[in-house]
């Protein structure tokens, strides 16, 4: 009995732990959802995701991807599967035949992008930074599929390549942090990552996404993760989830070479998941039944 009641009492507390600070270091609350499965070929501690760690807090879906991003503009795609229908083979922009909305291109280097079965995207977060004009961050939101939803915003971090905006995108209440000090993690390379060094780094992007935005989701929220080029046509071997090793950048043919497209790319071609999932969201109900269990549990405890 003592068991089960600290039990309840620990999912209380946990859904009661105070709201993330953020600021692109992850606080104790995250859990680890994936780790890093091969080294990176897109530079040492300048383009790396050492871990995907997630939490659901006051209805937001917390997200930090520990590691670095170069600042010279490279991507970092964060495509979420959170409801049903989407796409698991990306269409072209509505500009040119697809589904997608047209920002920053994406759509149409991703056109025929197959991820595995099992992940179909509804939205995906762009982010990306570097030196145009001053050091800028610069973030897009949109829907996948469709082109009901899409904002974006530059500059988020007032003239710095890192820092922290609670509000980066407005409209759908989406923050983001970025804190580039890692200098270590996985190596530069195509082997298997030291998983270890990988869980060890504290430090990266981190992102606050209401879960209005993203469909108000029961079940699993799936994350795929990617570090791209600048124009989003050359694939890093740095996704979440991870390559098996050894696997260098996919590029756009998947043995490192350059096309002009990722369109030819089919993540079921690839051993292991390149997706993961962040966090499930109970149904409202098993909500309910679980609260009222505690109570029950408590009140015993109490006689
Ligand atoms: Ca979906
Ligand atoms: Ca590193
Ligand atoms: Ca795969």
């Amino acid at each position: 009995m003592r068991t089960l009641t600290t039990l309840a009492l620990v999912g209380f507390a946990g859904a009661a732990m105070a709201q993330p600070v953020l600021d692109g270091t992850r606080d104790g609350s995250y859990n680890l959802r994936s780790l890093q499965t091969v080294e990176t070929q897109f530079g040492d501690n300048f383009s790396e995701l050492n871990g995907g760690w997630a939490q659901i807090h006051n209805n937001t879906l917390y997200l930090v991807l520990t590691g670095n991003l170069e600042g010279n503009f490279n991507k970092l795609n964060v495509f979420i599967d959170s409801v049903a229908g989407g796409e698991n083979v990306i269409t072209n922009d509505v500009s040119n035949g697809g589904n997608n909305p047209t920002n920053d291109g994406w759509a149409g280097k991703y056109a025929g992008f197959t991820f595995d079965t099992g992940f179909a995207a509804d939205h995906m977060i762009i982010m990306r930074n570097g030196n145009f004009g001053g050091d800028r961050f610069d973030i897009d939101f949109s829907s996948v599929g469709n082109t009901t939803q899409l904002e974006t915003a530059g500059n988020v971090f007032g003239g710095s390549l890192t820092g922290s905006n609670s509000n980066a995108l407005p409209f759908f209440g989406i923050g983001v942090a970025f804190d580039n000090s890692n200098v270590a993690g996985v190596l530069g390379g195509t082997n298997a990552a030291n998983q270890a060094a990988a869980q060890a780094v504290m430090t990266g992007i981190e992102l606050a996404i209401p879960l209005a935005a993203i469909g108000n989701p029961t079940g699993d929220i799936k994350i795929a993760a990617h570090v791209n080029g600048s124009n989003h046509d050359y694939l890093s071997n740095q996704s979440l989830g991870g390559f098996l090793p050894p696997q260098g950048n996919l590029g756009g043919d998947g043995f490192g070479n350059f096309n002009g497209t990722v369109g030819q790319l089919n993540m079921n071609n690839f051993g292991g998941d390149q997706y993961f999932v962040a966090a499930t969201v109970p149904e409202p109900g098993t909500m309910a039944a679980l609260a009222l269990g505690g109570l029950a549990l408590l009140r015993r405890r109490r006689r």
